[in-house]
């Protein structure tokens, strides 16, 4: 692994890459597999595989006490939950989302035929800057979506001050924040409703799978009954409703998962210190820190790359890295507004989002989680000193056509 002495020894130029096997940043975590196959295995005996099972109950009500709220509602993907939750609380018109996210927030709101009004994030924090929000209100606006990206926490106070003041909703993407505070708080209880992504790539995962958690009881029962094609009793449908269910077979993944979370977390904490060390004092890398004094799940290990100080640009890092078989993504590039249909509708919208742009030309996210060690961590480190050590003939090999490998 690494211990790279000349350009020539890179994969890039036809080195041997670093890596046997690649290194991917979304590798599932996965709990003790005897636990899961028991859940599975009790699951098949009793032939309740979906439509609100013992594990889904189980799941909901183990998910709501860890995160302090009364009610998590299970669902099939963080995608439906988003669509789900925008609908039960009646949003409509425009809503207020940064561009820089996952384009399920924007998707789930242009579904149903809500408008997703791009807001500019904070550079530093690459959350939706609050006083960015107010400049993008409009008569039409009914609510604001802030998500708490790389699972830091957006400015909850001030987003609630401002949908307090201005009478609109809010509520949170917190796909990524499982496990993470907000003043001492588990994310999960702020807005009006808070979605979580139990995704395969997440910290905890359902396979596929999501889940709203609110302290609304008539939202929660709302989306209950919305999730289940509006079914409240055999033959009685009082909403339109769609197939939101998440399953028992995720559950059971799901309820191994949640025991076995400090455990991914601590290995997730131990792999970003480990970045952490190993990236110190890199000129134009720069580590995304977790917020001071809070719990943070240590899920996404995200550098920024400024090309000056570094000698070579995000794009080359990346396309050195990957030859290595280190398969870091350039997560949220190119931003939301420049990704269809938005870029056609809405043009010009990177002229009021000059963070966003910048900070999708810069990031790049490095593999971490359970199936990365800190050795692995420490390798993909000394490739990245070395990079950068030799990043301006990097630079000028590669604009010279010098690469002997693609990213695609
Ligand atoms: N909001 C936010 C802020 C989000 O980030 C997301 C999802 C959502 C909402 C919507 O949540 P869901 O509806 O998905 O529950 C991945 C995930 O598919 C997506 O869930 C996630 N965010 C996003 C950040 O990352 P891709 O397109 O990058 O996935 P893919 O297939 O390239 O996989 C990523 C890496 O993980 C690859 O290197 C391969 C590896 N991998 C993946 C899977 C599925 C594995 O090693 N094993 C696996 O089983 O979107």
């Amino acid at each position: 692994m690494s211990g790279k002495r000349s350009l020539d020894e890179l994969a890039l130029f036809g080195g041997d890459p670093s890596f046997g096997e690649p290194l991917h940043v979304g590798r599932p975590n996965i709990g003790p597999k005897e636990l899961v196959l028991e859940r599975l295995s009790e699951m098949l005996d009793r032939r309740w595989l979906t439509n609100a099972g013992p594990l889904v109950r189980e799941f909901e009500g183990r998910l709501a006490s860890y995160l302090g709220v009364r009610h998590c509602v299970a669902m099939c993907n963080a995608t439906v939950a988003l669509e789900i939750a925008i609908r039960a609380l009646g949003l409509e018109g425009e809503v207020i989302v940064p561009s820089y996210t996952f384009v399920a927030t924007a998707h789930a709101l242009q579904w149903q035929e809500i408008t997703p009004v791009f807001c500019d994030i904070d550079p530093l924090t690459h959350t939706i800057d609050p006083l960015r929000v107010e400049a993008m209100l409009t008569p039409r606006t009914t609510g604001i979506i802030g998500v708490h990206t790389w699972g830091r926490a957006c400015d909850v106070e001030a987003l609630a001050e401002i949908a307090c003041r201005r009478g609109l909703r809010l509520m949170f993407d917190a796909a990524h924040a499982l496990g993470c505070t907000c003043h001492g708080r588990r994310i999960g209880s702020f807005g009006q409703a808070e979605v979580f992504s139990f995704h395969a790539t997440k910290v905890l995962n359902t396979f596929e799978g999501g889940a709203v958690a609110t302290n609304d009881d008539d939202l929660a029962n709302k989306m209950r009954l919305m999730k289940n094609f509006g079914f409240a009793g055999y033959d009685k449908v009082i909403y339109i409703g769609t197939n939101g269910k998440m399953n028992e077979a995720a559950a059971a993944m799901g309820l191994v998962g949640l025991d076995a979370l400090p455990h991914f977390i601590e290995r997730n904490r131990q792999n970003h210190d480990a970045y952490r060390s190993g990236l110190a004092g890199v000129p134009g890398i720069r580590l995304l820190k977790q917020l001071e004094g809070e719990d943070s799940n240590f899920h996404y290990v995200v550098i920024a790359i400024d090309q000056e100080a570094a000698g070579l640009s995000r794009d080359q890092l990346v396309d050195l890295l990957w030859a290595e078989r280190v398969l870091a993504r350039r997560y949220f590039f190119p931003g939301c507004h420049r990704m269809e249909p938005y870029r056609s509708y809405y043009p010009h919208a990177g002229l009021l989002l000059p963070h966003t742009e910048e900070v999708a030309g810069r990031v790049i996210v490095l593999p971490t989680g359970t199936a990365v060690s800190t050795d692995e961590v420490e390798a993909v480190c000394a490739l990245i000193r070395f990079a950068v050590a030799r990043g301006r003939d990097v630079a000028q090999r590669l604009n010279a056509g010098g690469s002997v490998t693609s990213r695609h």
